[in-house]
């Protein structure tokens, strides 16, 4: 029994083939983080944005979801208390992989956003700066993903989950990034049992009751068994 909140992040999306951002060559390692994932930067050059991202959505909309995926599907369809992925991915694997309760605090690279009337609808593979929204038609269209300096969606909800969470698992995520790097200190002040599954340590792994380090595909499934098995 009990509630379990999961956050991910780009290593559980690894083993899909999909670059993370921070290892050896990530996205960051080809980008500057003020060309392509700010508001300023899409204002700047919104074409060199959009390619960043038309690049991504592309991998995305191939990639398949890895057994890390698939067992955290399984989790939530077989574990008798509430299960919540919170992830910072943009890639649309945890739902092809048939998982239903996930939030996408980062946003999504299937989504598109018209930023005057805020209307969303689902984002054509290849977008460009002239695209003009279909609600209000105004050439004012980006990608629904959520850049440094704005505020990640569904925080409240997120706050709420943490606070009700009897286990706190963080997945695939180098603890870098604000506030999801601090949602560990949230759980375990709320007295969840908090777990760092990793390739190797985060920056915050010293902040976990237990770690386990290896590939996704192997410590998340073996991870999901035992906990069913409990
Ligand atoms: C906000 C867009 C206010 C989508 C992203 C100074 C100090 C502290 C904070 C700040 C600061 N200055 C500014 C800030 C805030 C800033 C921030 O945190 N900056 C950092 C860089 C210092 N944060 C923000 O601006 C956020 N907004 O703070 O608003 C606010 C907050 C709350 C309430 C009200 C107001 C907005 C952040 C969102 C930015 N957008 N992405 C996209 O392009 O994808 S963040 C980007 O990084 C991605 O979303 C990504 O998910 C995220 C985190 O990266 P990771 O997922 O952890 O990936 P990474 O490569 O880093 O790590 C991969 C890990 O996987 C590694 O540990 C590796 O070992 C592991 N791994 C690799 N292979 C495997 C594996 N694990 C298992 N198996 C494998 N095979």
């Amino acid at each position: 029994m009990g509630n379990i909140v999961i956050l991910t992040g780009a290593g559980i999306s690894a083993e899909s083939g999909l670059g993370t951002f921070r290892d050896e060559g990530g996205l960051w390692a080809q980008h500057r983080i003020e060309d392509v994932a700010t508001p300023e930067g899409f204002s700047r050059d919104p074409e060199l944005v959009h390619r960043f991202y038309n690049a991504r959505r592309a991998q995305a909309s191939e990639a398949t979801p890895n057994a890390a995926h698939e067992a955290l599907a399984r989790l939530e369809a077989e574990h008798k208390g509430n299960v919540l992925i919170v992830t910072q991915n943009v890639d649309g694997l945890h739902q092809k992989a048939g998982s239903k309760n996930v939030t996408h605090m980062h946003g999504q690279l299937d989504q598109a956003l018209c930023h005057s009337c805020e209307h969303r609808w689902p984002a054509p593979l290849v977008m460009r700066k002239t695209d003009t929204c279909p609600n209000c038609a105004s050439p004012t269209t980006r990608p629904d993903i959520v850049w440094f300096g704005e505020i990640p969606y569904q925080m409240e909800k997120i706050s709420e989950a943490l606070s009700k969470a009897d286990v706190f698992v963080s997945i695939g995520t180098s603890g870098e990034v604000y506030p999801a790097a601090n949602f560990v200190a949230e759980a375990d002040y709320f007295g969840a049992h908090t777990v760092e599954l990793n390739l190797e340590p985060s920056s915050g792994a010293s902040r976990f009751s237990e770690c386990r380090f290896g590939p996704a595909t192997q410590v998340v499934p073996d991870w999901v068994t035992e906990e069913l098995a409990r």
